[in-house]
C-alpha cells in the first residue's frame, strides 16, 4: 500500500451536507484507486456511540471516540473520512492533536443556518422550532465555526457546490500535499 494514511474531518450544521459530501468524496478517491472509510456521526451513534445522547458531554464524547477511531484507520493507512457536526471547536482541536501535522484536514461546511433549514430533509429542524426536540444544533444548542482550518466551503452566488466540486475542492487540496 502506498498511501498514507490521514483524517478528513468534516464539520458543519445538520443539513450541510457533511454525509453527501464524506459519500462524493469516498467515491472519488475509490476511483483514483484510494483507501478510504468513512465514519458517519448519525451511523455511528447506531452502533459504537449508540449510548450517547445529545447533550453537551455526551457530544464530546462522541467526537473523542470517533476521533479515536479515525486515529486507528490514519495508523493503518487508510483515508479515514469524519462527518459529524462537532460543534465544539476544543474537542475537534483535540481530535487534531492526536495526529502528525499535516494528516488532520478539517472541511469546515460553511452552509447558512437558514438555507439548513429551508433543506430539512428529515423534517429536525421543523421538530426543533415547534420545541419537541430540545438542543438542536444551530436553533439552541450552539456551533463554534472553526477558526483556522484547511479548507472551507460555501456558497458561490447564491448557489451551493455540488456534492463532486466540493470532493474534487479537496482532492486537490490532497494533491497538493
Ligand atoms: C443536532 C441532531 C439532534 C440534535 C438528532 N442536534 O442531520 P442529521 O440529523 O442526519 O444528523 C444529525 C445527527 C447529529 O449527530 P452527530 O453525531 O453528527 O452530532 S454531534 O457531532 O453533535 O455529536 C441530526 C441528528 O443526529 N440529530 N438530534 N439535538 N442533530
Amino acid at each position: 500500500l502506498s498511501q498514507k494514511g490521514c483524517v478528513i474531518w468534516i464539520t458543519g450544521l445538520s443539513g450541510s451536507g457533511k454525509s453527501t459530501l464524506a459519500c462524493a468524496l469516498s467515491r472519488e478517491l475509490h476511483y483514483k484507486g484510494y483507501l478510504t472509510y468513512v465514519l458517519d456521526g448519525d451511523n455511528i451513534r447506531h452502533g459504537l456511540n449508540r449510548d450517547l445522547s445529545f447533550n453537551g458531554e455526551d457530544r464530546a464524547e462522541n467526537i473523542r471516540r470517533i476521533g479515536e477511531v479515525a486515529k486507528l484507520f490514519a495508523d493503518a493507512g487508510v483515508i479515514c473520512i469524519a462527518s459529524l457536526i462537532s460543534p465544539f471547536r476544543k474537542e475537534r482541536d483535540a481530535c487534531r492533536a492526536m495526529l502528525p501535522d499535516s494528516s488532520f484536514i478539517e472541511v469546515f461546511l460553511n452552509i447558512p443556518l437558514e438555507v439548513c433549514e429551508a433543506r430539512d430533509p428529515k423534517g429536525l429542524y421543523k421538530l426543533a422550532q415547534a420545541g419537541k426536540i430540545k438542543g438542536f444544533t444551530g436553533i439552541d444548542d450552539p456551533y463554534e465555526p472553526p477558526l483556522d482550518c484547511e479548507i472551507v466551503i460555501q456558497q458561490k452566488g447564491g448557489q451551493c457546490p455540488t456534492p463532486k466540486v466540493m470532493a474534487e475542492h479537496v482532492i486537490s487540496f490532497l494533491d497538493k500535499k
